[in-house]
């Protein structure tokens, strides 16, 4: 019977037409089984042009990856139709069987791919994306007005890690729900000031310290991070959203020995879909000086705080999506990947610093790259701004000592989604050529800017305005679309 109802939609649109005048389908019905192509031509163009985007894009965003065919199948299945509320076994609606099964699946391939002993690891599958994640945790863990350490936003930390201006205006909320302070990167070496983190995190003495960043290249030293941690008696929570694909590969040491809690997002290097995990410890957290155990009891806790403190609905296709992800970074292929995403990182660092780029920290561990442009008489805004016009997604970003996020010294790239699309290192030394031709073009055009724009936005609009008049812009632009467009996409092999 289904099958002879599902047949009914097939054939040309004629076809069905005619089908549909003699029966009793409704228009709606036949509405809900068009492909958006024929439903939406608006929306349906919009999403060709971003596909092409993609495709004739070389992307740097280290946060960006291409998720396979088979997640995206899950992403766009009928997983998403329905309403689970509540944990695997314990839901508020009916119909949940193979829900259960998938969401069970999903934890249990999280905790094996870290080789967690679910005896002593929980995981929590239901965040809808990583700000959310660490927002749910804290909530679990803190009271409002509680203290939390996290790496300060212009040093390579993260909105949800807590962020207010030197002048005491709360810019993410984190810090407007609880008391932050922030810890930074030494601004000679580029790597995190743990001597000053541990001094300062004695007086200030937060209930968590937040490991984890957004532009940080380096290994972080978890062992140190738990040092500190202990010394004043704080949960330490790693958010390892960037690394989270090198760490299930083992390409980097796993901050799960030394951490109370691990929170990440799934669609950066681990290349899942866009939602997020939290990963929590249980057992024993300590033991006290008369020998009396004291217990974890993050597990009820972090998951009381994700649903039914902040969420409703899991959102099913998602943790479905993720499952598969999960199973396919468990393979050696995918440990492939992950090696040849730091070999890629590590040879693209080294062919810019030989065009004249300064690299904070003078080169990269991981994924990432950070660009101190402030040699170059360039700034990010303005070299994120042509490289989108050349067709190279990258983005601005903040190094030390820079006072605007909207006009900082810093750029950010990272190889993950391209190194996803087959690049190695000769490709790599291809998009260091391209943008070095990139930063003298800029240069150039930045000295034809009319001495009339009154501040930095309508500069850099101008700026634009010249990108886009300019034919060697143009020219180069054609070169790379051209170029990285031969490099198939997921799904085109
Ligand atoms: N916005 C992400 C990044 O680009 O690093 C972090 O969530």
């Amino acid at each position: 019977m289904l099958v002879n109802r599902l047949s009914f939609f097939r054939g040309t649109p004629t076809l069905i037409a005619s089908r549909l005048m003699s029966s009793k389908i409704s228009a709606n019905q036949a509405m809900i089984s068009k492909p958006v192509q024929e439903v939406d031509k608006e929306m349906y163009d919009i999403l060709r042009m971003e596909r092409e985007r993609q495709k004739h894009s070389i992307t740097l965003i280290p946060s960006e990856n291409f998720t396979s065919k088979s997640v995206m199948e899950l992403l766009g299945s009928e997983m998403q139709n329905k309403y689970s509320e509540g944990y695997p076994g314990r839901r508020y609606y009916g119909g949940n069987q193979f829900i259960d099964m998938a969401e069970s699946l999903c934890q249990k391939r999280a905790l094996s791919l870290y080789n967690l002993d679910p005896a002593q690891w929980g995981v929590n599958v239901q965040p809808l994306s990583g700000a959310p994640a660490n927002l749910y945790t804290y909530s679990a863990i803190m009271n409002t007005d509680d203290r939390l350490m996290g790496l300060d936003l212009p040093h390579g930390g993260h909105l949800s890690h807590g962020y207010q201006l030197p002048s005491g205006t709360k810019i993410s909320y984190i810090s407007k729900y609880f008391q932050t302070m922030p810890y930074h990167i030494d601004s000679q070496t580029g790597l995190i000031d743990y001597e000053s983190l541990s001094k300062t995190s004695k007086l200030f003495r937060p209930k968590v310290i937040v490991a984890g960043a957004s532009a940080y290249a380096r290994i972080m030293d978890c062992k140190r991070f738990r040092e500190i941690s202990d010394a004043c008696g704080a949960y330490l929570m790693f958010d390892m959203a960037h690394i989270s694909g090198l760490v299930a590969a083992g390409v980097i040491p796993s901050p799960f020995e030394y951490s109370d809690i691990v929170t990440t997002t799934t669609h950066k290097s681990l290349r899942g879909p866009r939602g997020a995990m939290i990963f929590y410890r249980k057992g024993v957290r300590k033991v006290s000086e008369k020998g009396k155990k004291i217990m974890y009891d993050l597990d009820s806790k972090i998951n009381f705080s994700v649903f039914p403190g902040h969420q409703g609905g899991p959102h099913n296709h998602t943790i479905s999506a993720l499952a598969v992800a999960l199973k396919q970074a468990a393979t050696p292929e995918f440990k492939e990947y992950q090696a040849s995403v730091i070999t890629n990182a590590k040879h693209f660092g080294e062919e810019l610093i030989k065009r004249g780029f300064n690299l904070v920290s003078g080169g990269t561990d991981t994924h990432l790259i950070l660009i101190n442009l402030s040699n170059l008489g360039i700034d990010g805004a303005r070299l994120e701004t042509i490289l989108e016009k050349i067709n190279i997604a990258a983005n601005k970003n903040t190094v030390p000592n820079d006072k605007s996020a909207l006009f900082p010294s810093g750029l950010r790239v990272g190889t993950p989604a391209m190194t996803t699309r087959g690049f190695g290192v000769d490709e790599f030394t291809q998009v260091a050529e391209f943008m070095s031709r990139a930063v003298k073009l800029a240069i150039g055009l930045k000295s034809q800017e009319s001495p009339d724009a009154a501040d930095n936005r309508s500069k850099l609009a101008n700026f634009r305005q010249l990108c886009e008049e300019s034919t060697q812009v143009q020219e180069l632009s054609a070169q790379v679309y051209e170029w990285v467009g031969k490099y198939p996409v997921p799904g085109e092999l």
